[in-house]
C-alpha cells in the first residue's frame, strides 16, 4: 500500500509522543472514560461496559506527523461513530450543536478533533493491537485510533471525551509546531498555518531524538 505524501515506513511500531521519556501512566484498577463539556451531566462509561459493545477490527497504517509510518497494524475495539450516537448524543445539552471533540489521555495529553473527522467510519476506541491487549507504550488501557489523521489525533490512555460547540482554545496555537486542526494524512495537513511540504524536513529532524527519548520510558525498556 502506498504511503501518504511525505511519509516513510519504519520497522515495527515505535513508542512516540509528547510524553517523551516519561513512562506511560498507570492503568487504573477500573478504567473509565468520562464524557464532559456541553453535556447535561458528566457521565462515565467503564471499560467493562465498552467491552460489551459490538466489536470492530480495523487494519491500517499509522502515520506520525513527524514523517514516520508504522505499517500493517491490526486494531480492535469499538467503532466511535455508533458509540457517539448511542452513548454520547443522548447526553448533549438541548439545543447545542457539537462541532469539536477533545480526546484527553491519563497523561494530560489533549487532541482537539473536528466532529466530522471523529465520526469517520474507521475511527475506533481501541483496546487491542495485533491480537494483544494494548500495552503501555501504545496507549493502555484504551486509545483513540483515527488512521486517516496524523498520530497526534490518536490519543493514548483515553480517559475523557469533551464536547464543544466552538473550537476550544488550542494552547500551542502559535507554537512553531502547532498541529493542523484536521490533520488529514492524505492532504498532508501537518501544520496549522504552514504547508505540510514545507515543514516536512524540519519535522523529520525531530524523529530520532523524540524516538530515542520515548524509548527510554517504554514498558519494553523496563521488562
Ligand atoms: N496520551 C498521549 N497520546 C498520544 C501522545 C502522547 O504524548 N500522549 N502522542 C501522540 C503522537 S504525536 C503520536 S505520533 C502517537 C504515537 O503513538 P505510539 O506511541 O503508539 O506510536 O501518539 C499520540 N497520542
Ligand atoms: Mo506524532
Amino acid at each position: 500500500m502506498a504511503l501518504p505524501p511525505g511519509q516513510r515506513a519504519v520497522e515495527g511500531f515505535p513508542r512516540f509522543g509528547t510524553h517523551l521519556h516519561h513512562p506511560p501512566p498507570p492503568v487504573p484498577a477500573e478504567p473509565v472514560i468520562e464524557i464532559g463539556g456541553a453535556v447535561v451531566e458528566t457521565a462515565t462509561v467503564s471499560a467493562d461496559d465498552l467491552a460489551k459493545m459490538p466489536r470492530r477490527e480495523v487494519a491500517a497504517d499509522f502515520h506520525c506527523v513527524a514523517g514516520w509510518s508504522a505499517t500493517g497494524l491490526r486494531w480492535e475495539g469499538v467503532s466511535f461513530a455508533p458509540f457517539y450516537r448511542e452513548r454520547i448524543a443522548p447526553l448533549i445539552e438541548p439545543g447545542a450543536t457539537i462541532t469539536h471533540i477533545v480526546f484527553e489521555g491519563l497523561d494530560g495529553f489533549r487532541a482537539v478533533a473536528v466532529l466530522e473527522d471523529a465520526l469517520a467510519d474507521d475511527v475506533l476506541i481501541a483496546d487491542r493491537l495485533d491480537g494483544q491487549p494494548l500495552n503501555g507504550d501504545h496507549g493502555a488501557p484504551l486509545r483513540l485510533v483515527s488512521p486517516r489523521q496524523y498520530g497526534f489525533m490518536n490519543t493514548k490512555h483515553l480517559c475523557r471525551i469533551e464536547l464543544h460547540t466552538t473550537e476550544p482554545p488550542v494552547p500551542d496555537r502559535y507554537s512553531p509546531i502547532s498541529g493542523h486542526p484536521r490533520a488529514r494524512v492524505w492532504e498532508e495537513e501537518r501544520h496549522r498555518y504552514l504547508s505540510g511540504r514545507l515543514v516536512r524536513p524540519v519535522y523529520r529532524w525531530l524523529i530520532a531524538p523524540i524516538r530515542a527519548l520515548s524509548a527510554r520510558g517504554s514498558v519494553q525498556a523496563r521488562t
